[in-house]
């Protein structure tokens, strides 16, 4: 028995040199220590040892398997550090490869112009409201003194989804809105998409407008003028030329326009301005009464003044764009220009 242990302990040893992986080294361990394993066995012989030489027997299982059990962890140890190690080699970080680099994205112009004005009319105390894209007839155009069968809703060619709603074609419907829920005196300025059946290089279907609204005891025209060239001068800075002209729209009265140099011509005349050297950029007035009393508002007591700007003719005219169109097609060249 003392020469099988020893020839277990011999073959053991000479497997385990062999063993090239974790998995082999476990199948040794089963095969040598395992219950149904050669050591198992030979204490299961044990009882037909001469009972003088037991303990004797039983010392030299102990210490066969122990040395196996030593010699197995140590070369598990080995095994995991040499797959550790190949692991490290095989993903291993080569710290002098140049980067590939991250492209840095850009605010849009449109919302670049949009927070400009924003935040310039905000600085004026103007307080921030948004209102609904699909409105009813009667604040699109009703409540905006704009009745059925109205010349001026040939103004704005509209989108209609039903006989009584439709995209909205400007912000101006929150005008009546505010003022029905608003206690005067207020300013508010609303930003927002819109939409109109319009397409060429100064219009699109979908655009921009920011609305302004203010209603107090003794507004003029001549404070809707100190305000808008207020505005365009903290947006354009200086130097850009403006001039105002009269206008009608049938919920102010009296109206105006705003227009500025043309970006693409500077005043000289080409086809984007038709010739004037112009672009126009906003309507504007003082409220007209009956706006007033239709949402509920005392005209003998409150005056107002109201515009409305277009935001991708403003970002047209800041960015020397030519087709106002180019601001939604996301070409990535364009708007790279345009950071
Ligand atoms: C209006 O929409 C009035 N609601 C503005 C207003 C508000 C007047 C308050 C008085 C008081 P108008 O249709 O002119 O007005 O449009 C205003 C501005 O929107 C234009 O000056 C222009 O800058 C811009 N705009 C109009 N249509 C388009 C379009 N299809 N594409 C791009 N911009 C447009």
């Amino acid at each position: 028995m003392k020469e099988q242990l020893l020839k277990i302990k011999e073959d053991a040893l000479k497997e385990l040199g062999g063993v090239k992986t974790l998995t082999e080294l476990n199948d040794l361990r089963v095969k040598y220590l395992g219950k149904a394993g050669a050591l198992t066995a030979i204490l299961r012989g044990m009882r037909e040892v001469a009972p003088e030489d037991r303990p004797i027997i039983g010392a030299l299982v102990n210490e066969v398997r122990e040395s196996l059990e030593n010699a197995i962890k140590e070369r598990g140890e080995s095994l995991e550090t040499e797959a550790l190690n190949a692991r490290l080699a095989s993903e291993s970080v080569d710290i002098t490869e140049p980067s590939r680099g991250q492209a840095r994205g850009a605010l849009h112009p449109v919302t670049r112009v949009l927070d400009k004005l924003i935040s310039s009319c905000v600085d004026m105390g103007f307080s921030v409201v948004q209102g609904p894209e699909v409105e009813t007839d009667y604040y699109n155009f009703e409540a905006m003194n704009i009745p059925k069968n109205h010349p001026a809703r040939d103004m704005q060619d509209s989108f209609y989804i039903t006989d009584s709603i439709l995209l909205r074609t400007h912000t101006s419907p929150m005008q009546a809105r505010e003022l029905e829920v608003r206690k005067p005196p207020f300013k508010i300025v609303v930003p927002g998409a819109t939409y109109r059946n319009d397409s060429d290089s100064t219009h699109s279907p979908v655009f921009h407008q920011m609305e302004g609204l203010v209603v107090d005891e003794h507004v003029s025209m001549a404070d809707l003028k100190i305000m808008l060239n207020e505005l365009m001068k903290r947006v354009f800075g200086e130097g850009t030329k403006t001039r105002f002209r009269p206008a009608f729209f049938p919920f102010t009265e009296p109206s105006i326009e705003l227009d500025v140099t043309c970006p693409t011509c500077h005043g000289e005349g080409c086809r984007i301005c038709k010739g004037t050297g112009w672009l126009e950029l906003l309507g504007a007035g003082v409220v007209n009464p009956k706006v007033l009393e239709m949402s509920g508002v005392d005209s003998r007591k409150y005056k107002g003044f109201a515009f409305g700007i277009g935001i991708e003719r403003l970002a047209m005219v800041l960015n020397g764009v030519p087709d106002l169109r180019t601001l939604f097609k996301n070409d990535i060249r364009f708007l790279n220009q345009m950071r």
